[in-house]
């Protein structure tokens, strides 16, 4: 069978990574527009470095969960399986996850703003960094912020038109276009997740509980 997998903050959360909207999410504490726009970062680079640093070093202290561990276990089956991620954090990865997705690219990997030359973040960044490729301190992390267009999207649109099974973990659907992928889903559609996501309705069937729960059981289910 053919699936396709989109995962958000909730797969993440039981390893200790803050999720965006929930209570005490990232968004309660920090203001989206100055963190995590080009706007926010041409006004106070320091202050995003700041808030992708202190994440980063979260990041690296996190370990992978069951959850992950199981969507591993799903990808070495004889399903077709393709996992799209929001999440900028490696748990995927270091769950063992192979060609993860990040549409809203990787903490652990910096850009730079004039020639968008691509390497290995260092656990710290800083404005006065210098691209080690053209020398210009125009250095980000290799983040997709609001405005800015998310990455993989061809890829991303074929994968979720053509797979038997859409499944959507630990988001709450309310960022596009990732909320909007459902939409374009032809097979069975599932939502996994705490509670119902804002389209919820748009999902055939339905998981709620821990990630950590649900995901192994479902994973279990077709392996
Ligand atoms: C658990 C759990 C457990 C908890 N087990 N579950 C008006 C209408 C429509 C769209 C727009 C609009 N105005 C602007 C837009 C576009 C904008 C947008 O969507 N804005 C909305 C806020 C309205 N989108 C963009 O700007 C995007 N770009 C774009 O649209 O480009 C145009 C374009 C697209 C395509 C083709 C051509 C052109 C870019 C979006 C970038 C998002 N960036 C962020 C931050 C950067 C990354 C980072 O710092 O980490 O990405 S925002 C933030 O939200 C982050 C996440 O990836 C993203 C989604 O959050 P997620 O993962 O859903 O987390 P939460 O916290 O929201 O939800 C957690 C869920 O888990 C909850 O449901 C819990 O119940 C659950 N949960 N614990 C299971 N243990």
């Amino acid at each position: 069978m053919k699936i396709a997998i989109l995962t958000g903050a909730g797969v993440s959360a039981e390893s200790g990574l803050g999720t965006f909207r929930d209570k005490d999410g990232l968004w309660t504490r920090y203001d989206l527009n100055e963190v995590a726009t080009p706007e926010g970062f041409a006004r106070n680079p320091a202050l995003v470095h700041d808030f992708y640093n202190a994440r980063r070093a979260n990041c690296a202290g996190a370990t992978p969960n069951a959850a992950h561990t199981a969507l591993a276990q799903l990808a070495q089956s004889a399903h077709e399986v393709t996992l799209i991620t929001q999440n900028v954090d490696d748990l995927h990865a270091r769950a063992g996850s192979p060609d993860v997705i990040h549409m809203h690219g990787q903490l652990m990997r910096a850009l730079c703003a004039v020639c968008a030359a691509r390497w290995d973040a260092p656990l710290k960044m800083d404005p006065a960094d210098a691209c080690p490729s053209c020398g210009q301190a125009a250095t980000r992390p290799d983040i997709v912020w609001f405005g800015e267009v998310p990455y993989a999207m061809d890829t991303i649109m074929d994968a979720v038109g053509t797979a038997d099974l859409f499944v959507a973990i630990g988001t709450s659907a309310e960022v596009y276009p990732a909320a909007g992928l459902v939409e374009l889903a032809k097979g069975q559609t599932l939502e996994i997740n705490l509670e119902p996501s804002a389209r919820a309705n748009a999902f055939d069937d339905h998981l709620f509980g821990p990630a950590t729960k649900v995901v192994p059981a479902w994973v279990a289910t077709l392996c």
